[in-house]
């Protein structure tokens, strides 16, 4: 045995960190939520402070939950006033699917190949321990580290749905191919502390 795997401290991460569900929505119920989120989503641009200044988000990011519910992360206060029809018909979807009670979505949107997703992970004090994410648009790179020295790598397509524990880390990287523009919805149970 290697050194390395004499001294390994047990896998954090159990197993069943996350699933990956190719066609999770129909080429037609995908491209027709695509579309009409392009459309009809309130899009903002976002700032955070960090190191001392303020930096742009590289993403457009929008939002629906329970009314009221506030998701708050970098600093930026998200809060909800409800579900549009499409999108609560997937929630529905989503909380049989996987077993959580999602009350809120983050959406992203990533125009170019330059917007991205840094790593990080979603285990914020308020966040349950599972999310259930959709992809639509463009098929971009996504690396995550299930265990504490691995890194998995998916192509999330049009329609894909990607569940994963919170505390694993993730990253959408930028690119330099063209690519069109990719939305992302990530469902998220967010819980009083
Ligand atoms: O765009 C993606 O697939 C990643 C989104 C993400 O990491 C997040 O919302 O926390």
């Amino acid at each position: 045995m290697k050194d390395k795997q004499m001294n390994a401290k047990p896998e954090i991460i159990p197993q069943g960190a996350f699933a990956h569900v190719d066609d999770y929505l129909t080429g037609s119920q995908a491209d027709e939520l695509f579309v009409r989120l392009l459309k009809a989503a309130p899009w903002r641009e976002e700032w955070i402070h960090l190191y001392g200044r303020e930096v742009r988000v590289p993403r457009l990011v929008s939002w629906y939950g329970d009314p009221g519910l506030n998701y708050r992360y970098s600093g930026n206060h998200h809060t909800a006033t409800g579900w549009p029809e499409q999108i609560e018909t997937l929630r529905s979807r989503l909380t049989e699917f996987v077993g959580t009670q999602f009350n809120f979505v983050l959406l992203n949107r990533y125009r170019t190949g330059a917007d991205y997703m840094g790593w990080h992970t979603d285990d914020e004090a308020e966040m349950g321990s599972q999310i259930a994410s959709i992809s639509l648009g463009a098929t971009r790179r996504f690396l995550l580290e299930a265990t504490t020295d691995s890194k998995d790598i998916i192509e999330l397509a049009h329609g894909s749905l990607l569940t994963m524990r919170t505390n694993v880390r993730h990253s959408l990287p930028r690119t330099s191919r063209p690519v069109g523009e990719r939305i992302n919805l990530t469902f998220r149970r967010i819980v009083a502390i």
